[in-house]
């Protein structure tokens, strides 16, 4: 079912008219209730009627993480804060969280695209979506919970973590939709081996994943263990939090809720807008936002989009899976890796698990990269010579596809922290 045909089948021209009016109003409101930004726009001399339509988007400055850790925590909502009826931060990996405010529109905005988000991932009124997102500040939680309950569908609404009642739950009340990361996903499959329960138990049907970059190949292993469709959201506190975009059944790129979101693809280290089709920095401008509305907004996430018809009849654009971050990106001894690309290749593998971190060392004037990586507990053995063979045989599929050298270590099954939330891939501890 697709929630709002009008908006999401509309034609280019359509939505282009639609995000053009909504950002005019924008630009007004930020222009006048945010010192920060008018500031902004005078450096580049600007004023708010020199914003006609999207096609003037570029002509607008950038905003950042840095904006809102300066004007934290309220320095950059523009409504007073009678009007602000939640409050949700993301914990930042240095200093102060970033700090976002909704007044009643906005929760209403959201539920809005995160029901459609669950239609365009083939959800129901008559499913029953276990939330095992974490509630809390965390935007995850309460970002799914509303939009279930605005489609009408049966919410349970159990948080991350618990592992055991997760199960129970699942069991009990014929679960069938999850929505958690990817990873924790894998953990609960993990689980319930261990608790002796097969996928045809359950009723799981579709998986709601995101929060995390992860790879088709994960998403293969997540299909094939849970017995689902697994299909991918993106979202990010600051934007709205999960539904800014969501795969379709085809599962072929996630398509933005443009309505609300408008998107661009910049260059991160000129920041000229991308030519189309090519990979860069994700840059959101947020269109009907009261609370905090944000222009131009840096993402760090690297994708591409995808303007060709989507064979669900949905004409709002799409972004293609996240292929890690301008800022997570690793560059080891001058070549850029992302863990996601090291994922692949540990999954391309039956005898290793997908749990895996990788520390980055620097000794001397060379950086090292070490691989800690779980093997599949019927591989794990006592013969140093077999273990040593998986050992060379991993280093050599890395260097192979990544053209760098890793020092694998192997480990236990379970060896490797699990989390409710998203998994912590990467210990970097070089001082540079
Ligand atoms: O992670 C919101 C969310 C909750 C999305 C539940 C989906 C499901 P933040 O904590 O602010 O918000 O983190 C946002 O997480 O910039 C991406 O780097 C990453 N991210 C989110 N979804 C995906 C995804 C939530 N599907 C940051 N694939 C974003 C890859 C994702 N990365």
């Amino acid at each position: 079912m697709i929630w709002n045909e009008k908006i999401e089948c509309a034609e280019r021209e359509e939505m282009k008219a639609i995000q053009s009016e909504r950002l005019r109003e924008t630009v007004q409101r930020i222009y006048h209730k945010v010192p920060a930004y008018r500031k902004k726009m005078q450096e580049v001399g600007l004023v708010p009627a020199d914003i006609r339509s999207v096609d003037d988007l570029h002509k607008l400055p950038f905003t950042t993480k840095q904006d809102l850790r300066d004007n934290y925590p309220f320095g950059m909502f523009t409504v007073p804060m009678s009007e602000i009826v939640r409050i949700h931060a993301s914990s930042g990996t240095t200093g102060k969280p970033t700090v976002v405010g909704y007044t009643r529109k906005d929760l209403n905005s959201w539920s809005e695209v995160v029901t459609r988000s669950l239609c365009m991932a083939g959800v129901h009124q008559n499913d029953i979506v276990q939330v095992a997102y974490g509630y809390g500040l965390f935007t995850g939680g309460l970002g799914l919970h509303y939009g279930c309950e605005n489609l009408g569908a049966s919410v349970i609404p159990i948080s991350g973590g618990n592992t055991q009642k997760q199960l129970q739950l699942m069991e009990d009340f014929g679960t069938t939709v999850v929505a958690c990361t990817p990873s924790y996903s894998l953990y609960l499959a993990e689980a319930m081996k261990d608790a002796g329960i097969k996928k045809e138990d359950l009723k799981l049907r579709v998986g709601i994943f995101g929060a995390e970059p992860w790879t088709e190949n994960m998403r293969k292993e997540i299909e094939t263990q849970l017995g689902l469709k697994a299909i991918d959201i993106y979202g990010l506190s600051e934007i709205i939090g999960p539904g800014v975009s969501c795969e379709c059944e085809h599962q072929c790129g996630m398509h933005i809720n443009e309505d609300h979101f408008i998107p661009e693809i910049i260059n991160p280290e000129t920041l000229e807008p991308m030519p189309a089709g090519e990979i860069g920095e994700l840059v959101f401008t947020t269109v009907t936002k009261e609370g905090i509305p944000l222009i131009r907004y840096r993402t760090r996430d690297l994708t591409r989009l995808i303007y060709d018809k989507c064979e669900c009849g949905r004409t709002l654009v799409r972004m293609e899976k996240c292929k890690g971050r301008s800022d997570d990106m690793l560059i080891i001894r001058g070549v850029n890796v992302f863990p996601s690309q090291i994922e692949s290749v540990l999954l391309e593998m039956s005898e290793t698990e997908p749990h895996y971190l990788l520390i980055v060392e620097r000794e001397g004037n060379l950086d090292t990269l070490n691989l800690m990586v779980e093997v599949q507990e019927q591989f794990f053995s006592d013969e140093i010579k077999q273990l040593e063979s998986l050992r060379k045989k991993i280093t050599h599929n890395i260097q192979s596809t990544l053209g760098i050298s890793v020092n694998v270590k192997l480990v236990e099954p379970k060896t490797i922290e699990r989390t409710a939330g998203k998994a912590k891939r990467v210990i970097d501890n070089r001082k540079l």
